[in-house]
């Protein structure tokens, strides 16, 4: 067994039967410029804190996989040049050489799973790309979606995805799609989108009961909710569209490839907006961890059980 390093808080949660969220750090390490992201990371764990759960971040540091990292740890992490992007094929490799590297979403549930924790929230899922149909690509995040139980609170797909090709692979893949409080699948950046979500729960509680169920029917994977953005902090379609097919175009003049592709277009995207999409990131990150804190409370509740 690979010996998990808990920070002194995530520990004790532990030890006290406290509800715990897992958070990632490839949104810290690749998804945000410096020093935002270690900001936006202090404020999501407080959120998570303030809503009565306790926040695990995960990460891999010189070859120990760490459920929760102090301040320090945190602070580090943000700052380093060059971190590894793991996700499940990476992580393995990571540990057995004494590597670094901040967790994706399919990285961050493979270790919650291992430390018993069954929520997880983050900003956006990776999915499948524009022009897949030539370029292959496909984030491993949706399989892991299939095969861990882990909850994931994430405020849908961002614009850069095919978001109608990542729902029919979600949906191959048997993986429960829950819009949360609405109809529509949430685009990230807007609340609505033309497309309906396959599911819909208004309750944290039946979200809870969702996840229990489905492992009691002997189902392995985990469940995606979808949390739309709080309307002061949307940002109109029409003005991220150019923004990303510009971000999308210099990254195929640039022949970003493999697992460059999506922190290229979230660092793009942060330079072309000159910030402005910082803001709704924020926004909708700390949205999602109180929302994951809820559901991590519910499964407290004997009566999701
Ligand atoms: N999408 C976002 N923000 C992110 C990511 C995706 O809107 O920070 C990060 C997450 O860590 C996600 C990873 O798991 O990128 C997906 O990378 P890939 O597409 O290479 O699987
Ligand atoms: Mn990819």
């Amino acid at each position: 067994m690979i010996p998990l390093t808990y920070s002194a808080e995530v520990a004790r949660a532990r030890k006290d039967g406290t509800a715990i969220v897992a958070l990632e750090s490839t949104i810290i390490t690749h998804g945000m410029p410096y020093p935002q992201n270690v900001e936006v990371a202090r404020l999501v764990e407080a959120d998570i804190r303030a809503a009565g759960a306790v926040p695990a971040t995960i990460a891999v540091l010189d070859g120990a996989l760490h459920i929760g990292l102090d301040d320090d740890q945190l602070t580090k992490l943000a700052q380093s040049k060059g971190v590894a992007k793991l996700s499940r094929a990476d992580m393995a490799a990571c540990i057995a050489t004494g590597g670094t590297g901040a967790t994706t979403v399919a990285a961050t549930m493979i270790a919650a799973h291992l430390a018993g924790i069954a929520v997880f929230a983050t900003g956006g899922i990776g999915g499948v790309h524009k022009g897949a149909e030539n370029s292959f690509d496909i984030s491993a995040d949706l399989m892991e979606l299939a095969q861990t139980a882990v909850t994931v609170v994430a405020a849908g797909a961002k614009a850069i995805l095919d978001v109608e090709k990542t729902l029919e692979v979600l949906e191959t893949q048997g993986v429960p799609v829950i819009a949360y409080g609405q109809d529509a699948f949430p685009a990230f950046w807007s609340r609505g989108s033309k497309l309906k979500a396959p599911l819909r729960m208004d309750d944290p509680a039946q979200i809870a009961r969702a996840h229990v169920t489905r492992a009691a029917l002997g189902l392995p994977g985990g469940q995606l909710v979808a949390n739309p953005i709080p309307e002061a902090a949307e940002i109109p379609v029409a003005e991220l569209s150019p923004i990303i097919a510009t971000a999308q175009a210099d990254a195929t003049r640039a022949g970003i490839s493999g697992k460059s592709v999506t922190p290229y277009l979230l660092q793009r995207i942060f330079e072309l907006t000159e910030g402005r999409s910082l803001e709704a990131n924020i926004a909708l990150v700390r949205n999602n961890a109180q929302l994951a804190a809820k559901i991590a409370l519910e499964l407290r509740n004997p009566d999701a059980n």
